[in-house]
């Protein structure tokens, strides 16, 4: 017999491989479309030596272990059977300890000289999953950007890695992306002899919080960053988690409302919302215009598929509501959106069933036996969302993201573009629109804030792609394939450059989406709270034929189609 432990790793490094895997297959994908012109097969004479003697450069707290011409061709990355098709390029590998119970392991790959677009760009982290993400290096490779990644400081989803090791969570919330950043640059000036022109950020998921962790703490690091479905607000976001188990287990774990109720939710959820966007095509693009009440759902009569019971409504409900203190009936964090039950169209995300209801324990457990309790048997039916809130956001402070403080990054000229899906069955959508508009409230008012940080909701995007809504909008995390372009206009990373460099804000953003590789629709993304307006005319499935224009012009004189729908 294998011991549980051992069964412990071998899953963990089943979960390893199948993530490195699907980044790795989107990256071939991405490969495909971007080596148009061609890239260098070497490094001049010159690049190569330069990159070679980085092993030498004296950094603070790192240590360089290694420096490597790389050639065009296939690359492997240490432990996995899948390749990647690079330009030739440096690959520094590099571990920084800034304490003595760090290990922050990094790389950074350079482009030549020749092929080198002077600029810089991080790429972000999925989940708690410590691991360099090849995949999204490779893209920036490819469009020219020196790039660096670091696995944040341990390796694996688990969280049990920071049990009695308080300093590896400083290092997962912000202090291994800055050590990376500040040493990237250094590394970057020695090989090319400047240092880059401009520096980027890009993630979603926890790469989305570390690109708002970097513009809040550390305002020199980055000019722009692109920050997808943030969840930045993260004890909040691991209360969200034990609240929706709850709201949906009984005491014993037994789920109150089984996952083979989500489509008829959905199916409700649609009835009542989609077609106040003035379109019925399964997308509902505005989530906040609608009050949706699951009891309409209540059995006459015995349970039986097409209802659900009062306990079931009543579950559902608290899924939508979200958390509140009870004493203050302050807000913890914002329920889910209608239209997150069950987002379709990617199997990579699993709605309300792969993060609620089919699980046999709270998503990010592991957090507050860990990181929060020191107890690895503590029970998430003692959360009490008052005290232990505020204990949390107290002792782990170093994991939030939540200043809407900005004046620091505005000052400096810094940008952000951030980015959420509405049927986000992860991070709520509601939180990302409530951290805009804090921002809002500390920076100034609307004007001011646009003028350096604007919010693109995507209408019917599950968590940072998939889902029914087009959600094909490029960036370097954010990857599904093939990609259709880089161009300002299609790109999410490129609309932060442009912003950026040519001082033109990003009005709209056009989103695609795919079935089998074959688009079969666009829509332009606004920034919030603007919403696409169909012009009333000409395909729907088209992005040309909307505008963004304010919610309530839209809402009223509102021209439907595909049926008749009130826009009361
Ligand atoms: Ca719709």
């Amino acid at each position: 017999m294998r011991s549980p432990l051992f069964r412990l790793f071998l899953a963990l490094g089943m979960y390893a491989l199948v993530a490195l895997a699907q980044e790795e297959k989107r990256a071939t994908h991405l490969t495909i479309s971007q080596t148009n012109s061609p890239l260098p097969s070497s490094q001049s004479p010159a690049s190569a030596a330069k990159c070679a003697e980085l092993v030498k450069l004296s950094l603070p707290d790192v240590t360089i272990t290694s420096a490597t011409n790389t050639p065009a061709g296939r690359f492997t990355p240490t432990g996995s059977s899948n390749s990647m098709e690079t330009p030739a390029f440096c690959r520094v590998v590099a571990v920084a300890t800034p304490t003595s119970d760090s290990i922050i392991n990094f790389e950074v790959w350079i482009p030549p000289a020749e092929h080198w677009n002077h600029n810089f760009v991080s790429v972000g982290n999925g989940g708690y999953m410590g691991a360099v993400s090849y995949g999204a290096l490779t893209n920036a490779l490819h469009r020219g950007f020196a790039a660096a990644s670091t696995d944040t400081g341990h390796s694996g989803e688990d969280l049990k890695f920071a049990a009695g090791h308080p300093e590896k969570t400083v290092d997962w919330g912000y202090r291994s992306v800055h050590i990376m950043t500040e040493s990237a640059k250094l590394i970057i000036r020695n090989y090319a002899g400047l240092f880059p022109q401009h520096s980027y950020f890009g993630g979603c998921s926890t790469g989305g919080e570390e690109a708002l962790s970097e513009a809040q703490r550390f305002p020199e690091d980055y000019d722009g960053v692109v920050a997808g479905d943030p969840g930045n607000d993260r004890v909040h976001l691991n209360a969200g988690f034990l609240w929706a188990f709850a709201a949906t287990h009984d005491t014993n774990g037994n789920a109150i409302l089984p996952t083979s109720k989500l489509p008829l939710v959905n199916k409700a959820a649609l009835a009542a919302c989609d077609g106040l966007d003035g379109i019925k095509d399964g997308i509902i693009s505005e989530p906040e215009t609608c009050h949706f009440d699951p009891g309409v759902l209540l059995c006459k009569d015995a349970e039986n598929d097409q209802c659900l019971t009062t306990a079931q409504i009543e579950a559902v409900r608290k899924v939508y509501a979200g958390p509140r203190n009870p004493r203050t009936g302050e807000q913890i964090i914002a329920g889910y959106s209608p239209g997150s039950e069950r987002p379709v169209g990617d199997d990579l995300d699993g709605g309300w069933k792969t993060y609620i209801t089919d699980r046999k324990e709270p998503m990010r457990l592991g957090f507050w036996q860990h990181w929060v309790f020191n107890d690895a048997a503590w029970d998430w039916r003692t959360f009490d969302y008052d005290r232990d809130v505020a204990y949390a956001d107290a002792k782990l402070a170093a994991v939030n993201a939540s200043n809407p403080d900005l004046s620091r990054f505005r000052a400096r000229g810094g940008k952000i573009l951030m980015y959420s899906g509405w049927a986000d069955p992860i991070g709520p959508p509601m939180d990302a629109v409530n951290y805009y508009k804090r921002v809002e409230n500390v920076m100034g008012g609307r004007e001011e804030t646009e003028s350096f940080f604007r919010l693109f909701m995507v209408p019917g995007m599950s968590h940072c792609r998939g889902g029914p809504g087009p959600n094909n909008f490029g960036g370097l995390s954010t990857i599904t394939s093939p990609q259709i372009s880089t161009d300002p206009e299609h790109d999410v990373l490129s609309a932060l450059v442009q912003w950026i460099e040519k001082d033109s804000a990003p009005n709209h953003i056009i989103a695609t989406h795919l079935t089998n590789g074959t688009i079969d629709r666009t829509r332009p993304l606004c920034p919030y709270p603007k919403i696409a307006h169909w012009n009333g005319s000409g395909s729907s499935d088209h992005a040309k034929n909307f505008t963004c224009v304010e919610l309530r012009n839209a809402t009223s004189n509102r021209q439907v189609k595909k049926g008749a729908v009130s826009t009361k």
